[in-house]
């Protein structure tokens, strides 16, 4: 190849890898090698555009329809394979099929792991990325930067945590309570649990120099500024987190089941904040600000507070800790064979403690019995549950699950509405079909 026609060729594979440019019909993993082959998979940070991202695909929830079959082969900007036996794509977003984690284990697999992305995947370097602290909630005001290998001097931490998106089950609004509201139309898959391996921001914060005066410390990812539908770039992706809350249980880390960081998920670095809304587990961190002063943006001002009639006017407060679910591992429609029992699972989740409690309804909540619950409670992860059910005739049923956490909080029946569909936690209508 002539170097025009190669520096031609990596300009290309960059729009692609930013989801500025399509490849019909070219399967995922051929591009993957031509990135490799470029010299591209292990860039420096990319100058990656900033798509416009989709409001949802509007698909009913867990259906397998042929829109999504051929969304499959283009989820802009997500590094993964994303095979349709695993992922519903959403715009630039792959959520995780429930059905596929039964079998899985307690955690789930890197490559099933459910994706969120407001704009890119960028393909980051381990050996080229940095961390830089500055702002004026430090004593000496003076920025101060980490490389992996700084941070990876610090005492290692290993901790288990889900991270769930706030708006996971949002299309339920719709489905089942019959209300509008705008976000991507997850059903209940943009969750997963994994062991994550790092370091304590409160160790990094005190050795930059955290002041007495810090009251906000806010990470900003690495990723493409992110624009609107309507046009407007709002920067890049950042959440104030409250200076107690950082110095508590929040960590740097740079493993994930055992492996580096996959890039999809904030390869080199990502923030882990256990049980909060999964935004503010900041991918791809490359800075954070430490301020003397409250501090905003974006995702804890329009986004990720409760809007609408039963809220405040200007919104609730900014959104923390997530609620409590449970998703049968069954596709949305599953067959069963009547006169037959079936050994069916499921998962249930709290961000407000353990869940230690799961009843199941297989006659569309007439009547209760406990699941069986095979993992013990635990704060930040979920519990896999089990129930026995031989479905008496062919036709039309609707599975319940509802969990109970250690705080007392169970799933109501429905979900007070908000504009933009987070934090859905009525127990959801599952349908399945005997025959
Ligand atoms: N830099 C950056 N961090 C990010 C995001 C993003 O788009 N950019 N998405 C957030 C959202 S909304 C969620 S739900 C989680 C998803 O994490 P995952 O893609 O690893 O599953 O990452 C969060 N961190
Ligand atoms: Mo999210």
């Amino acid at each position: 190849m002539c170097s025009a026609e190669s520096a031609y060729d990596r300009r290309r594979l960059r729009q692609w890898l930013a989801g500025e440019a399509h490849a019909p019909g070219v399967p995922r993993r051929d591009m993957l090698r031509l990135l490799a082959a470029a010299g591209l998979a292990g860039a420096a940070p990319l100058p990656l555009g900033a798509p416009a991202v989709a409001a949802g695909t509007g698909s009913a929830p867990g259906t397998a329809n042929a829109a999504d079959r051929a969304n499959a082969a283009n989820a802009p900007g997500i590094v993964k394979p994303l095979p349709d036996a695993w992922f519903t794509v959403r715009g630039t977003n792959a959520e995780t099929r429930f059905a596929s984690l039964a079998g899985t284990g307690y955690h789930t697999p890197n490559d099933r792991f459910f994706v969120r992305n407001h704009t890119a995947t960028p393909v980051l370097a381990a050996a080229d990325w940095s961390l830089t602290v500055w702002g004026d909630g430090l004593s000496h005001d003076r920025p101060v930067t980490f490389t992996l290998d700084d941070l990876k001097r610090f005492p290692t931490v290993t901790r288990s945590a889900f991270v769930e998106c706030a708006g996971n089950g949002r299309s339920l609004f719709a489905a089942q309570q019959g209300q509008s509201v705008s976000g991507t139309a997850w059903t209940l898959g943009a969750i997963g649990a994994a062991r994550w391996r790092g370091v304590r921001l409160a160790d990094v914060l005190r050795r930059a120099g955290l002041g007495r005066r810090a009251v906000d410390v806010m990470p900003r990812g690495l990723d493409a500024d992110y624009v609107t539908a309507d046009g407007t770039n709002l920067g890049r992706v950042r959440r104030p987190l409250p200076l107690s809350k950082a110095l508590d249980d929040v960590l740097l880390v740079h493993e994930m089941n055992g492996e580096p960081l996959p890039h999809d998920h904030g390869h080199p670095v990502r923030v882990l904040v256990p049980s909060w809304i999964g935004v503010a587990s900041v991918k791809w961190v490359g800075d954070i600000q430490v301020s003397a002063r409250p501090l905003y943006s974006p995702w804890n001002t329009g986004f990720y507070r409760l809007f609408g009639d039963s809220h405040p006017a200007r919104g609730s407060a900014p959104l923390t800790r997530q609620t409590i679910k449970s998703a049968w591992e069954l596709d949305w429609d599953a067959v069963l064979r009547a006169g037959t029992t079936h050994r069916l699972t499921g998962r249930s989740w709290s961000g407000t403690g353990g869940v230690v409690r799961v009843e199941v309804s297989t006659d569309g909540g007439g009547t209760w019995r406990p699941a069986q619950l095979h993992d013990a409670p635990r704060r930040d992860g979920w519990v896999r549950w089990s129930t026995h059910w031989r479905p008496p005739a062919p036709g039309p049923y609707t599975l319940l699950a509802r969990a109970t956490d250690t705080g007392g909080r169970t799933q109501p029946d429905t979900t007070v509405h908000n504009t933009q569909g987070y934090l859905f936690d009525a127990v959801v209508r599952h349908p399945v079909r005997a025959r």
